[in-house]
């Protein structure tokens, strides 16, 4: 392309909206202008609603540099993508046509991460607030000498006159870039250096991480890209086509190839289209599905004999524990039929090879560990382990992050102890044993941590450092969240693009970069795939990567330590490499400067679990564990047991005589998180509906299109229109709407996150959005 065509390309851009987007990214970069156009605390977050739209133009077009990066959402993709850079402007994005995971396209949020990056509402310089705290606050520019100035002042002070564990991290899961963010490095490195509370960020997988060990000893999952050649494919408690939308292809191979799927889920999935079986579960009631399930192939012979007896331990137990689950009760229990539970059971043992993909609301739930752990058993008791690429379950590829973590989230040197993400941590009693030197904070109870309650009742908390994370909207018992952060004592500091319902209670918000901005390295969760993320633009005004905000911030506390003067290079060669070479396991010689020039590299082809059936199982006993001392020792039954949802018909009656109903949160295809919802082109698309079985709602008195109130003794969830369906699409007393929308954009409306529970799971101390009793009335 001529430069004469690219100018005139560039005149139809800015006819389009374009260069609203360029203007802000030059003057924003010369420093001339005081304020992006929406800094003035005025802004409503709410995206670029159209303005930028239609941008985007035919990647043949211009020449331009392309730069090869990662979506870093928390989300199961981690889709590689190209940017496209003409004059230092992005101009456009779109998958890497060589990966065989994501090739073709981000999906629609993806695709729109142009407007994200020079959307005019982006926050570029630190502000502070001006006036009250809370919806509506107002803030003003400051520099960032005059931001880290009063950070640290107030950090130096807190630490002096209360201890610095006063000050709290809230951080989860805004990129999951391993250096960036993902729960353990970022401004972490800076909080723990300074003394603030080690925070577990046990709010998404935290149970299921800590049960599969206890079965297996390690985690091996199966690779997506191998659902084609699998015989039977089973959704238990996921729905792919929102959280997924890249292994939805694989799955489509698996029917092509005569394959059979089987959907387990109160909600109709679109999969449900494809399935051979659709089983309408009680949510909460897994595991005695699992058990029912069990039972039946130990009763009928269906199981594989050989394998149990070479590999496993403890059947006898398992077989005692799987007898009370007679499909009778199972039927009661679960509200399915006796006939569902055996067709379901024959369809597994039939198979020659399956893959159950169990989706992570399974484990958000007060007995979530024990439902994964009873799930677990199932592909041992078939022999589906080690026997084939195209067996076995799927969870979250953690058994494969082979990476030298400690060497940059510096826990061990910093926290005394290290952890991974928190997941390994089964409960408080081995916190409380003693392996932090702090005092330990729990993401799933941040109600609690905000407020001094609960079982932090006498622990003060002065100060909250949000980043990488939107507690307002997406942490449970919000209410109390909100009551917290409105602390007149509490200092907020929020990092953030965006000026979110969390921001607005911030004293001091700092500007992060986002993906077009910023080196990482990423690994998938779902895939096989280690990835880099290379910058492709400067940032725009004065935003910092979370790393340069942490080595400012502690340069500002005066640390001296030579970690605040690494960058992403040194780090990233630390993780991949760490002090013994290349890491094996993604194939010969991984080293950072090789991933930069691959850009992503998939972990070689193996069997997972194959080396195991060689050499033994990573447990105790080296077997697979059906009956686990180490599990008894920590006070819980050795096989499994049948807890009820803390909040649930048969959990807790009473309280279900007063809120008859089930509030299932699920996943919105068009947001991640609560990212993209100020995005005017994705807003348009996002629906807030409270799905009702036509049954409970003509009791009440709704229609569909109604608008509603879902509420319980935590709140009132205010934003929802009723969606009337039938049996088809969900069980009746099940209501199930979206998770992640913000108040601000709804006018100040709750989301559903004011209604769910601080309640810890069984293992992992992961949280418990599913143990959650509402009734519902017509707005
Ligand atoms: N009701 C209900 N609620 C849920 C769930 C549920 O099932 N039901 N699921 C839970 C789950 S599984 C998860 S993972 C959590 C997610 O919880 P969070 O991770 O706390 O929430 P997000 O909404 O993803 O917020 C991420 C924020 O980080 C910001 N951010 C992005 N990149 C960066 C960066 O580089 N630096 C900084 N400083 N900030 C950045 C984004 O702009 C965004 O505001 O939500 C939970 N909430
Ligand atoms: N588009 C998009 N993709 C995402 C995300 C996003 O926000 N948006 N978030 C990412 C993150 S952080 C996560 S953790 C994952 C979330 O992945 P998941 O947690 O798997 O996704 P959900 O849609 O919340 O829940 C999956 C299904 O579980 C069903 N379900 C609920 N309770 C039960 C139960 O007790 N038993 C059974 N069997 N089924 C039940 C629901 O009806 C739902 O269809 O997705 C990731 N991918
Ligand atoms: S949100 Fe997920 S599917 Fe969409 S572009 Fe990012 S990684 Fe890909
Ligand atoms: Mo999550």
């Amino acid at each position: 392309m001529s430069k004469s065509e690219l100018v005139k390309t560039k005149e139809e851009l800015s006819r389009r909206g374009f260069l609203r987007g360029l203007a802000l990214t030059t003057v924003a970069a010369s420093g001339l202008t005081s304020c992006a156009p929406s800094c003035d605390g005025g802004s409503t977050g709410a995206g670029d609603a159209g303005s930028t739209a239609g941008y985007q133009y035919d990647w043949e077009i211009a020449e331009g540099e392309i730069v090869h990066g990662v979506c870093p959402k928390n989300c199961y993709d981690t889709c590689r993508i190209c940017t496209k850079i003409v004059d230092g402007v992005a101009v456009q994005i779109r998958g890497d046509q060589t990966n065989p995971y994501t090739a073709g396209s981000p999906c629609v949020k993806g695709q729109t991460y142009l407007d994200y990056h020079y959307s005019e509402d982006r926050i570029l310089y630190p502000m502070k607030r001006v006036g009250a705290k809370g919806p509506g606050a107002q803030f003003e520019r400051i520099s960032w000498d005059e931001a880290l100035k009063t950070i640290s002042t107030r950090f130096k002070d807190i630490s002096d006159t209360v201890g610095a564990e006063a000050i709290v991290p809230y951080t989860f899961s805004g990129t999951f870039g391993l250096i960036q963010g993902c729960f353990f490095s970022g401004v972490l490195r800076f909080l723990y250096k300074l003394g603030a509370a080690a925070l577990m960020p046990n709010m998404c997988e935290a149970a299921g991480i800590a049960a599969l060990p206890f079965t297996y000893g390690k985690q091996c999952d199966v690779d997506p890209e191998q659902y084609g050649n699998t015989d039977l494919f089973v959704s238990w408690g996921s729905n792919l086509s929102a959280t997924s939308v890249h292994s939805v292809k694989f799955v489509a191979e698996c029917k092509k190839n005569g394959g059979k799927i089987a959907v387990i889920n109160p909600m109709r999935i679109p999969l449900c289209e494809w399935a051979d079986l659709w089983v309408k579960i009680r949510p909460g009631t897994d595991t005695p599905f699992a058990l029912g399930a069990i039972k039946i192939l130990l009763d009928e012979g269906m199981y594989d004999k050989k394998f149990v007896e070479k590999h496993c331990m403890g059947l006898d137990e398992l077989a005692a524990v799987a007898d009370e689950w007679p499909a009778s009760r199972v039927a009661e229990v679960c509200n399915v039929t006796a006939d569902e539970l055996e067709r379901f059971a024959h369809m597994y043992a039939d198979a020659e090879t399956a893959i159950i993909m169990m989706g992570m609301q399974v484990n958000r739930d007060s007995n979530g560990g024990s439902k994964i752990r009873a799930i677990s058993f199932l592909p041992a008791l078939t022999g589906n382990i080690g026997k084939s690429a195209a067996a076995g379950f799927q969870w979250l590829t953690a058994g494969y992050w082979a990476l030298n973590f400690d060497n940059v989230c510096l826990s061990t040197k910093l926290l005394g102890a290290f952890t991974p993400g928190g997941g390994y941590v089964v409960n408080w009693n081995q916190i409380n044993a003693g392996a932090y030197n702090r005092r330990v904070i729990n993401i799933a109870d941040y109600a609690d941590v905000l407020n001094e309650t609960g079982r932090y009742a006498g622990q003060p908390t002065r100060a909250v450092f949000v980043y990488n994370g939107n507690p307002l909207v997406s942490v449970p018992d919000n209410a109390r969240i909100r009551e917290g952060l409105a602390r007149e004592d509490v200092f907020v500091v929020v990092s953030d693009k965006w000026h979110t319902d969390t921001a607005d209670y911030a004293d001091i918000i700092l500007p992060c970069t986002d993906l077009l901005e910023t080196e990482d390295i990423h690994q998938d969760y779902h895939g096989w795939y280690l990835n880099h993320n290379a910058p492709a633009v400067e940032p725009l005004g004065e935003a910092k990567t979370n790393i340069e905000m942490a080595n400012a911030l502690a340069h500002a506390m005066g640390y001296d330590d030579d970690f605040f003067d690494e960058g992403v290079p040194e780090m990233a060669k630390a993780l991949i490499e760490g002090t013994e070479g290349a890491n094996p396991i993604y194939g010969p010689d991984m080293t950072y400067e090789n991933l930069k020039k691959e850009h992503w590299r998939k972990i070689p082809a193996f069997v997972p679990y194959a080396d195991c059936l060689e050499s033994g199982f990573p447990t105790p006993s080296g077997k697979i564990e059906f009956y686990s001392q180490s599990l008894k020792d920590l006070g819980y039954h050795p096989v499994v047991e049948y807890v009820p949802s803390a909040e649930s018909f048969d959990g807790s009656p009473e309280l279900f005589k007063k809120y008859p109903l089930k509030l299932v949160s699920s996943t919105s295809k068009d947001l991640c998180g609560s990212n993209w919802h100020n995005i005017g082109k994705i807003r348009a698309i996002h629906h807030q509906h409270l799905y009702i079985h036509e049954r409970d709602a003509s009791v009440r008195g709704i229609a569909d299109g109604d608008s509603v109130e879902v509420f319980n003794d935590r709140g009132v969830c205010d934003s929802l229109t009723a969606l009337v369906v039938d049996d088809d699409v969900i069980l009746e007393g099940t209501v199930l709407a979206l998770k992640s929308t913000w108040p601000k954009l709804m006018d100040g409306r709750n989301n559903i996150n004011v209604l769910t529970p601080g309640y810890t799971a069984d293992l992992g101390m992961g949280t418990s959005f599913q143990a959650n009793l509402v009734d519902v009335r017509k707005a």
